[in-house]
């Protein structure tokens, strides 16, 4: 049986708006939470201490994080190689660098030849000696198109045309690796991805790359002992046979994680039986504190009821109220900042209800016989401050209107990569305009 720790998007780095200046080590002080977090990772794998360690992908926001940032994570994680402790990094979407291939954050420890660290930058199988006997570990990186494919053979293609050819060549690829795997050793399958029957976390915020769902029939095979998955924030079970699990991410990257435990997973693997326990950390509390004060006699003290009634302390707290334009004056904001002080970090976010309705540009009106094209072209004459852009997507429209996945774009775009564009907005935006 082997024992492994199995953590994920890690993303240290980030966040740094929901933290302060710690004037004692001149670090923010959410750098110094996510560190605190991965150690606690890390002191377990030592104090168990683990056959293997399996890093999910996602280590930082980007692949060029300042050295400040990229030295904190090496220094746990060089605490697994002196102990002697094998670790696979696997490749995230936020590891994956524009230009070229491979995971340019995370390759400096195969360039370095880090002991018992392997990088998983693409898919390939690992056999891995631990002190527990062998274990194979298939990894699978963040997959993009270019990963798979080449320009001319998705030329004249849509997203949904190449996602279908992505999952066909990753289908036989896989197969390849997995008819190779030695049926009398524990196999593990790490793999970077969006599985199709996940509940959405941050990270659906936070991509900003072309990705793709994978069905989990494709991962869920009875050849895997256990199946380790990163990106998605949330920990979640996906699968029982083979043991398929989301550990999510170690700390809280937004607001949008405040209600989610965060925690690593232990992972007992064998041929017969795979076990894995979620194992929580004491991560910083968020807190959201939204009141509506609109039909609000005395605004300023329901505020600070509502935030009295709250657990601040030591946690990031927004405090959201909508408030009219003649309440203005009857909110005290240095009062409440006052009440805020035993926040870790807090950010007060008034908005005003509108006393009218948006107006809508009258040409627009109700005329469903409008087509598209006219009808950006309408909104844009509008809209002088998007005059520089209005040409190039007036052309880009046209051009995803007639289901053309090459547009060509004007000079001043020409620094943009098309192929990190997120075509599925541009999708998305002609959809829209479709429905104008
Ligand atoms: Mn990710």
């Amino acid at each position: 049986m082997i024992t492994l720790l199995h953590l994920s998007d890690i993303h240290m780095g980030s966040g740094f708006a929901h933290g302060r200046l710690n004037p004692e080590t001149g670090l923010n002080t959410r750098l110094e939470d996510f560190i605190a977090a991965l150690t606690r990772c890390i002191d377990r794998a030592l104090a168990e201490p683990v056959d293997l360690v399996l890093f999910g992908g996602d280590a930082f926001p980007d692949a060029t994080p300042p050295p400040l940032v990229q030295q904190a994570l090496a220094r746990q994680f060089c605490r697994l190689s002196a102990a002697g402790i094998p670790t696979v990094l696997l490749v995230g979407n936020h590891d994956q660098h524009a230009q070229g291939l491979g995971g340019a954050s995370l390759s400096i420890y195969r360039t370095l030849g880090v002991p018992d660290v392997v990088v998983g930058d693409r898919l390939e199988t690992h056999r891995i000696d631990t002190r527990n006997g062998p274990v194979q570990v298939v990894t699978l990186p963040w997959l993009t198109k270019s990963t798979l494919l080449t320009r001319p053979e998705t030329e004249g293609f849509s997203m949904a045309q190449v996602n279908e050819l992505l999952l066909d060549r990753l289908r036989v690829a896989l197969e390849g690796e997995i008819r190779r795997l030695d049926p009398t050793i524990p196999a593990i399958l790490l793999a970077h991805a969006m599985v199709d029957t996940a509940t959405y976390g941050a990270e659906r915020f936070l991509a900003t790359g072309r990705g793709f769902n994978i069905p989990m029939a494709m991962l869920a095979r009875p050849c895997f002992d256990y199946v380790a998955l990163g990106h998605v924030h949330r920990y979640q079970v996906l699968c029982e046979q083979p043991l398929m699990i989301y550990p999510g991410s170690i700390e809280r990257v937004d607001f949008s994680e405040e209600a989610e435990a965060k925690g690593y997973l232990l992972v007992q693997v064998s041929k017969e039986n795979t076990q894995a326990e979620f194992c929580s950390l004491p991560v910083r509390p968020f807190k959201t504190i939204q009141v509506n004060l609109t039909e609000a006699e005395h605004p300023q003290s329901r505020l600070e009821q509502a935030i009295a009634k709250a657990d601040i302390t030591d946690a990031v707290v927004r405090c959201l109220y909508t408030l009219r334009t003649d309440q203005v004056d009857q909110v005290d904001q240095s009062a409440l900042e006052a009440i805020l002080a035993d926040a870790h970090t807090y950010t007060l976010q008034p908005e005003l209800k509108a006393q009218t309705n948006r107006s809508r540009l009258p040409e627009l009106g109700t005329d469903s016989t409008l087509d598209p094209l006219s009808a950006l072209g309408t909104y844009l004459a509008n809209r002088d401050d998007l005059s520089d852009l209005a040409e190039a997507m007036m052309t880009a429209a046209a051009a995803l209107i007639a289901d053309e996945t090459e547009v060509d774009l004007p000079p001043e775009t020409a620094d943009i990569d098309l192929d990190d564009l997120d075509s599925l907005v541009l999708e998305e935006t002609a959809h829209q305009l479709r429905l104008l």
